[in-house]
């Protein structure tokens, strides 16, 4: 028996500042230098031949798919350029020349490693062998595939219970490798499966199901198209979703009106370049939104509720203002929505939501005369206590305008990561579905478990208790994605083992279990082939089209694997030939696998045929305003109270987001070159006049510290940057500030981690000036 080593990891890296400099936050998004700095990225990554063969495949038909964000891909594609600044930042990052193998990891611990930025550790390069950190030491060495897969196999065996093993799934892997995963985890026994959804659109998927019974959005992309309104609320398309853009401009070219509600004034929203236009390229471009709506952050069902009383008032002197057939036919619920929007008065909602209210007025008249209306949402609504009811408040609008089920009109939640729709669709969940449970039964012969498992945060909390043994990711940075840092960090350590399936190196490799894993596996760029033959996978976007996608590029080593082919060897490790499911079979040939799927899934019939050529929706009972599964068969209104904040005359409310130069927890760059920030992470964007209350100067140092449960935590080292943001209100990036969300706090119903609601003190620590 080994002995066990206590690693000595720092669980955040460097807090060095990196050399600021500040400029106007610019008036808007793309254009030429976003050309500019993709090419860049992209060249200094892959080369010059690489990245123009890479970047000419991605997101077309035959191709495959950007890995970056889950936006759809119009019908008519653009030969020469279909893709995004950040697009192609995702490719540079996921098909970069750079590797490193066990002689680098020889030369550095993962002591020293844990101690660089994030920034730095991404910039090493691809894995490329499969690496194991054994209990006694601080270095990974190589060990071969055999090896990894029959010492992942024993230690799944020596569990008490299947609920000892944690599976978990970030969303850029295939349909093909999140069913197999799913799989997997059920034929082990455990519906342990929390997934990155859980820390993102889980309030969507949750609201979604409750009043309109589907938890995807309802809108197709050409929707935008005919859409008289769309409004877009917490969420910054110019950096998130960049293409996203360009079917606001189709909308505003057709009439369309645009209505932003942020805290901030995203670059995107207030104007755009359009690269692909000359209008983009040589003119000033296209003003998005026509109205913006600057709400405090978090009171968003404080401004729509008094949206919707200044229509009830309305309707009542004009009854078309509310679609009243479309309310008798479809829905339930309407007169006590009204009754209750009487208990507030208008001068408690417009204080609260902290929006002019002539503004307000403005919105109301244009909502008053439109029925075609798309409502856009992300992470500015989910990542609540009520962010369940943030996004019910909106279907609340909707079904009053008879918003739903016909062109130009709907839902639209704006999905993160590339598949994270299609993982859900897929299987990738930890609550049980009979359905699928009884169809899995019956196509592969075993029974799968009926309990519930743990979503992302309880798996932490089971973790922390030592009531999971083994943590299992197949792609995804769980530690930094997830909240409150060293409480995640502590209960990861307690695991026996840890198993990453990955491209790039990440600090969840670096916290570990006593044993960890890494399983390096191809990028969604990469050939992927048996034999000599080319093999495809399938993912889901956004609008729920499933469509095939293909790697080209040469694989940055031939010692890697396929995420089904390490699936498949992992369960063919565990099971030996003693199970119903040939996990060889299933895992190499994909096409067999898909034609099981069509088997499981509804809606993948024929998905060998049909994922050919333009892809195939999914079914959408929205679309078809079929609510037969809800209660009465009618879609519902839902009665909404408004968030509770208890903030004391020292504190904020601190959101936690995205600079324009990171997916997630991957840092591309030091830029956000949207919001004018140079060449450092390390800020806090801050309104004037709270600065002078609390005596600050622009770049002054601050620590912020957040206070849960009598429990204080702090993360250090910040410069206070003026911004044009509410009084009352911060925001800084994460996953920084992941160490400040206590990991017990999150919203109703979803469980999502309340990472845009963090309320926080400041301690000042040095003066710039
Ligand atoms: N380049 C790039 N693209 C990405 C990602 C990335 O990191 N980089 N991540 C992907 C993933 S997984 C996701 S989920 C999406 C995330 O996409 P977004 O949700 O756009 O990402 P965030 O940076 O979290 O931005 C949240 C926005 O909500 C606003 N906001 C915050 N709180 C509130 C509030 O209370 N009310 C309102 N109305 N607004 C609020 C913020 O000002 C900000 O504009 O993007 C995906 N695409
Ligand atoms: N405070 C705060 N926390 C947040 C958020 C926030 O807004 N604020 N946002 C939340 C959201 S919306 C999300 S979605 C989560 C994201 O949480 P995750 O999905 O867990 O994190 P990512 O940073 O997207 O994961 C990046 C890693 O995925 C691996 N990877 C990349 N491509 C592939 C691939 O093709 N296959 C495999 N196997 N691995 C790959 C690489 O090793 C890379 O380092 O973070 C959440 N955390
Ligand atoms: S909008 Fe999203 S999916 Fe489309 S190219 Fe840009 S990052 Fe990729
Ligand atoms: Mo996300």
């Amino acid at each position: 028996m080994s002995t066990i080593k206590k690693r000595n990891v720092s669980i955040v890296g460097s807090t060095a500042f990196t050399g600021i400099k500040l400029e106007q936050p610019a008036e808007y998004a793309a254009g030429v230098p976003a050309v500019k700095v993709a090419l860049q990225h992209a060249f200094k990554e892959m080369g010059v031949v690489k990245s123009m063969k890479g970047l000419a495949q991605m997101n077309q038909k035959g191709g495959f798919d950007c890995p970056s964000c889950a936006w759809p891909d119009p019908k008519k594609r653009s030969k020469i350029a279909e893709y995004c600044e950040n697009g192609a930042k995702a490719l540079a990052d996921e098909a970069t020349n750079k590797t490193i193998d066990h002689e680098f990891f020889k030369k550095y611990s993962v002591e020293e490693i844990s101690q660089w930025s994030d920034y730095t550790i991404g910039q090493k390069g691809r894995l490329i062998e499969p690496l194991i950190l054994r209990p006694d030491s601080v270095h990974y060495e190589s060990v071969s595939w055999e090896d990894a897969f029959s010492i992942i196999a024993k230690q799944l065996h020596e569990l008490k219970s299947p609920d000892e093993a944690i599976f978990y799934t970030s969303g850029r892997s295939s349909n093909e490798a999140a069913f197999l995963y799913g799989l997997f985890s059920r034929a082990f026994g455990t519906n342990n499966m929390p997934d990155c959804s859980n820390m993102c659109h889980e309030s969507s998927g949750v609201a979604l199901s409750e009043t309109l019974g589907i938890g995807k959005g309802s809108v197709k992309l050409e929707d935008f198209y005919e859409a008289e309104v769309v409004m877009i609320l917490g969420q910054n398309p110019g950096t998130n979703h960049p293409r996203m853009l360009s079917a606001l401009e189709k909308c505003k070219n057709n009439d369309g009106v645009i209505i932003s509600v942020n805290p901030l004034e995203e670059a995107g929203l207030v104007r755009f370049k359009n690269p692909q236009s000359v209008n983009g390229v040589l003119l000033s471009g296209t003003s998005i939104s026509d109205f913006h709506l600057q709400v405090k952050i978090n009171q968003d069902v404080s401004l729509l509720k008094l949206i919707l009383k200044k229509l009830a008032k309305l309707n009542k002197k004009d009854a078309t203002v509310f679609d009243h057939d479309f309310i008798n036919k479809y829905t339930s619920g309407y007169e006590a929505l009204l009754q209750d929007l009487d208990k507030y008065s208008n001068d408690e909602l417009l204080s609260l939501c902290g929006v002019k209210e002539q503004y307000i007025d403005e919105v109301v008249a244009v909502l008053a005369k439109k029925n075609k209306i798309i409502i856009c949402w992300a992470m500015g609504l989910t990542q609540h206590k009520n962010g369940v009811e943030n996004i019910k408040e909106c279907v609340n609008l909707l079904l009053l305008k008879g918003s739903l089920g016909k062109p130009g009109a709907g839902t639209c939640p704006v999905r993160g990561h590339s598949n994270v729709q299609g993982d859900r669709t897929v299987g990738i969940m930890h609550f049980v579905s009979k359905e699928l449970n009884e169809a899995i039964k019956n196509t592969f012969g075993f029974t799968p478990p009926d309990k519930a498992g743990l979503d992302t945060v309880h798996a932490i909390e089971a973790m922390h208790e030592g009531k999971a043994k083994v943590f299992m990711s197949l792609g995804g940075n769980f530690l930094s994605a997830a909240s409150d840092t060293e409480y995640t960090a502590e209960a990861i350590k307690q695991c026996d083992l840890t198993v990453h399936i990955s491209t790039k190196l990440n600090r969840s490799h670096l916290i570990t279990g006593k044993t960890a894993i890494i399983l390096p596996t191809l990028g969604r760029s990469e050939l992927d082939q048996k034999g000599n033959k080319p093999r495809y996978f399938t993912v889901e976007n956004s609008m729920g089209k499933v469509h095939r996608s293909k790697g080209m590029l040469p694989p940055v080593s031939n010692n890697l694997k396929s995420e089904p082919e390490i699936i498949g060897g992992i369960a063919k490790a565990y099971f030996g030939n003693e199970h119903p499911v040939d996990w060889e079979v299933l895992s190499t040939n994909y096409e067999f696998m898909r034609e099981k799927m069509g088997k499981v899934i509804n809606g993948f019939q024929d998905v060998n045929q049909k994922s050919q050529k333009n892809g195939f929706y999914l079914p959408n009972n929205v679309r078809d305003l079929d609510f037969s599964k809800l209660p009465d068969g009618k879609a519902q209104f839902s009665i909404c109270g408004l968030p509770n904040h208890a903030i004391d005359e020292d504190e904020f409310i601190l959101m936690t987001i995205r600079s324009h130069d990171q997916f997630n927890t991957t840092i591309y760059g030091l830029d956000d070159r949207y919001r004018g920030i140079y060449n450092e992470r390390r800020i806090v964007l801050m309104n004037e006049n709270d600065m002078k209350k609390f005596n600050l100067h622009k770049l002054d140092v601050i620590n912020l510290i957040s206070s849960y449960d009598n429990k204080e935590r702090k993360a250090f080292n910040f410069l206070v940057i003026p911004y044009h943001i509410p009084e009352g209100n911060l925001a800084s990036y994460f996953p920084e500030t992941n160490i400040l969300v206590p990991y017990n706090h999150f919203a109703d119903k979803s469980n999502t981690p309340i990472s845009k609601s963090v309320i926080v003190r400041l301690e000042k620590v040095a003066s710039i000036s």
